[in-house]
């Protein structure tokens, strides 16, 4: 049930926080005021939730879960709020009787883009369905100044734009000044001898950092609990140097100020590899130590020993960015709170969980001790100290096997020896955890195959969800509706209930409905094209969407190829196609990463040629939307007929793209990689098209791989790479594409798209046959809408409540 807020002052807040926050009579007001105000009128409602919730948990001592993440892609906040309250049509209607549009003020709110991607938006999901199932969950992150680049085409080209966003003044911010946390950083050790004369380190001459806590309050669905997403800003205060100031050199003192406050200014905008960067590791040991002192903060105000600690506290690790909870947790209890080390060891491993993301090796964490050792040298002797005994352990379990203490180790030796953070992490958690059934398996089998030797209890899978009031009930508001009426509003808060939805596709009457929602999704997102890539579509076409990062192992190339094959199929064959298609991306690129931006050229390239051909235009139309983010995504997903899901088999960790699209009634085009391999079990081999090599037949393939047998084999395929590698799709640039050419024809194609082209381009023709039976494709994207409601984050989050956590529902 929802217990709708009292919304009798609503109208006068609005009023108020116009004329007495801005200073504006109402007339005066613009839409972006008046968003500000109608948030902050929200804002009241929430935080009467807030503290009510937080006092009921106070009053039972409930265990708490608090989530650690370098980042949280929220997306815009407003719509959320009022639907997750239960008060968007009466709220609607209040503004309307102001003479004013919620949807007009809507729009004015920007995305806080203080995530990469996947993982960002998935600590987001989570936080919604913490709140929605009334659990005790916390975010704590980093409240950078600059979000994700704002991505800008030129050209062809990716143009990155700093994305300012108002982390002081965003209406869903709270300020706490009263709760800043203290960070040391820098300094050096000092060893002493105490008075039994026994080794006393010492870490002296640190500089201090503080950060300042901005909470963001995230109501549930019925507005029954608000929890919040505690995201720190990295300040100096005036004290921190105090000593300077004192001497009397001013300036040099607000230097310092200024360089300590650079900690939360941007977030790195790589979603993997990063060369390991100082002020990268001076931001991950920034959050983990604000977030430590808070917990413990917290818990302190109930309890005055750490006896009870893993039974009220635990932590999950979003990835091994914040690993370093692992050395901060043992320097908190250890040289703050006096805690003996078995007895913190006891309290750290009880208390913290990891949850991995990645395979690529590329993107494990790895960092140089040198670093580690400027900017935390206590951290790093307590790492040392750690693996000491972790290998000690080691020698007792597996004597006369040093390769597996060398491979274990948390250090890597080697000409720069490195601390390894994800077996740092893995040593210091109770739970570690792959996001989908065969990432979980290959994290067991292939990544650290030693540890679940060691320790195979530690090892389960959570497979990701997705939070379905976002990406169904406020994206994509016909369905939503559509569904209502037909099997009720449980599914909001049970998403398997979606099930009921099976039956009505024998229902003509139904399914035209449902066909007619996504028509209108469709055109509401060919009027988002025209406006962002000034390319008109045609809604009766198959949208066929790629959307995500750009990055090689996803393979935006293989769906480049398959696109220019179909031009040239049309154009030089003479074969017309069964259904005109419109290929739709978006995507950003990491700045430094040249591959990937070259692809977004490509695509326009490509686009160029392929849209001006008077032929082609007809069945075939590419169109590159600018600036992926939450906000657009909710208009690009629900308006997808396709999803491309096409990674090289075990490559992509999970994806939660691919859960968005189906719940929103696409087909998925996929490889048997991540979730899409259980999106298949759920749906049924004749409602999704796979197609590719397998996880196994691609281990076996490597080492063997040659991509220039198969090119030589096949005359499309030379086709296509001869015109990536031509004039065509260059404008007036010379060989602009020879390195995407060169390196799949050249060196080793390392992500097989050779090997799957083949497959790729039949289960393309057997879609596209498919799509005219309007019947039969419109049962195959019901049934993926009824389907799928295992990918809700609501169930995702009650596994690891129960399995991990320990975590209750506080009705
Ligand atoms: C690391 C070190 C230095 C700088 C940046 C980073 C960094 C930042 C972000 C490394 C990785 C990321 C993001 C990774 C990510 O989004 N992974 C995705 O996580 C999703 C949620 O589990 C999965 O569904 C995707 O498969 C996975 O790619």
């Amino acid at each position: 049930s929802i217990i709708k807020p009292d919304l009798s002052g609503f109208e006068n807040t609005i009023r108020d926080y116009v004329r007495y926050v801005l200073g504006k009579p109402m007339t005066d007001a613009t839409s972006t005021d008046l968003f500000n105000g109608v948030s902050s009128a929200v804002r009241k409602l929430l935080m009467d939730i807030r503290i009510e919730t937080e006092q009921r948990y106070d009053r039972r001592d409930v265990k708490r879960m608090h989530y650690i993440s370098m980042e949280f892609l929220t997306g815009p906040l407003l719509a959320n709020n009022l639907l997750n309250m239960g008060i968007q049509e009466d709220v609607r209607a209040i503004l309307k009787n102001m003479g004013l549009d919620l949807d007009i003020l809507m729009a004015c709110e920007p995305d806080p883009s203080l995530g990469n991607g996947g993982l960002g938006r998935l600590a987001a999901c989570f936080l919604d369905s913490l709140a929605s199932l009334d659990m005790p969950g916390f975010g704590y992150g980093i409240n950078y100044d600059y979000g994700l680049f704002k991505q800008s085409i030129m050209g062809g080209y990716q143009r990155e734009k700093p994305d300012y966003w108002p982390s002081r003044s965003s209406p869903w911010l709270i300020a706490r000044s009263g709760e800043k946390c203290m960070v040391p950083v820098y300094g050096r050790i000092v060893d002493t001898e105490d008075i039994e004369g026994g080794y006393n380190p010492m870490w002296s001459e640190w500089k201090l950092v503080v950060g300042r806590p901005h909470d963001i309050p995230v109501v549930g669905y019925g507005g029954h609990t608000a929890n919040r997403l505690r995201l720190f800003s990295a300040w100096a205060s005036e004290d921190f140097d105090i000593q300077i100031f004192n001497e009397g050199d001013y300036f040099r003192a607000v230097e310092r100020k200024i360089s300590s406050e650079n900690i939360s200014k941007i977030l790195y905008p790589s979603d993997s590899q990063e060369a390991g960067r100082e002020l990268r590791l001076v931001q991950e040991y920034f959050l983990v130590a604000c977030a430590v002192q808070d917990i413990i903060r917290i818990y302190l105000k109930q309890h005055d020993d750490f006896n009870q600690f893993s039974k009220k506290v635990a932590i999950q690790l979003n990835d091994t960015h914040p690993a370093l909870t692992v050395a901060e947790l043992m320097r908190s209890l250890v040289d703050v709170h006096g805690l003996e080390w078995d007895n913190a060891w006891d309290i750290t491993t009880q208390t913290l969980a990891y949850t991995n993301h990645t395979l690529l090796p590329e993107a494990l964490e790895k960092w140089p001790l040198a670093i580690v050792e400027k900017v935390i040298p206590r951290h790093l002797q307590i790492i040392y100290e750690i693996n000491r005994r972790f290998l000690e352990t080691l020698t007792v379990n597996y004597p006369d096997d040093p390769q597996r203490l060398h491979r274990m180790s948390i250090i890597e030796e080697g000409d720069e020896k490195q601390v390894r953070m994800a077996h740092l992490a893995i040593v210091g958690s109770h739970s570690v955890n792959g996001v989908a059934k065969i990432h979980s398996h290959l994290v067991k089998t292939g990544l650290v195959p030693d540890f679940y030797d060691l320790w195979p209890e530690k090892f389960n899978n959570k497979t990701n969800g997705v939070t379905p009031r976002r990406w169904l009930l406020s994206a994509n508001p016909g369905l939503a509706r559509l569904i209502t009426e037909s099997i009720g509003d449980k599914w909001i808060v049970d998403l398997d209930t979606l099930k009921a939805l099976e039956s009505l596709g024998r229902d003509p009457a139904f399914l035209e409905k449902f066909s007619m929602i996504k028509r209108e999704n469709k055109v509401r997102l060919a009027r988002l094209i025209k406006k962002t890539a000034y390319i008109d579509v045609d809604p009766d076409s198959i949208f066929d969407i790629h959307a995500k990062r750009i990055h090689e192992y996803k393979r935006q190339f293989l769906n480049v190829m398959h696109i220019i094959h179909g031009y040239f199929m049309i154009q030089e064959e003479g074969v017309i196609p069964t259904a005109p298609r419109t290929y739709i991306f978006s995507g950003k690129a990491a700045p430094g990463y040249f591959l990937a931006k070259l692809l977004i050229r490509l695509i326009h390239g490509v686009a160029d040629v392929v849209n001006k051909d008077p032929l082609v235009s007809q069945w075939i139309k590419v169109a590159f939307i600018p600036d992926y983010k939450v906000s657009l995504a909710e208009i690009i997903i629900p308006g997808a007929d396709v999803s491309e899901q096409i990674s090289t088999a075990g490559m992509e960790a999970s994806g939660t793209g691919n859960m968005k699209f189906a719940i929103n009634g696409a087909v998925t085009m996929g490889t048997m990689d991540g979730a899409n391999i259980e999106i298949a079990e759920a749906v049924g081999p004749d409602n999704i098209y796979i197609f590719g090599h397998d996880v196994e037949e691609i281990q076996a393939m490597r080492g063997a791989y040659d991509p220039g047998k198969i090119l030589a084999q096949s005359p499309h395929i030379q086709r296509v790479l001869n015109a990536v590698n031509s004039p065509l799709f260059c404008g007036w640039e010379n060989d602009l594409f020879f390195p995407l050419f060169d390196a799949v024809v050249n060196h080793g194609d390392y992500y097989m798209n050779l090997a799957d082209f083949q497959s790729y381009v039949d289960a393309q023709v057997r879609l596209s046959g498919d799509y005219v039976d309007k019947k039969k494709w419109a049962q195959m994207t019901l049934l993926n809408t009824a389907r799928t409601g295992i990918f809700s984050s609501d169930r995702t989050i009650r596994e690891y409540a129960g399995e991990v956590w320990g975590l209750e529902r506080q009705i």
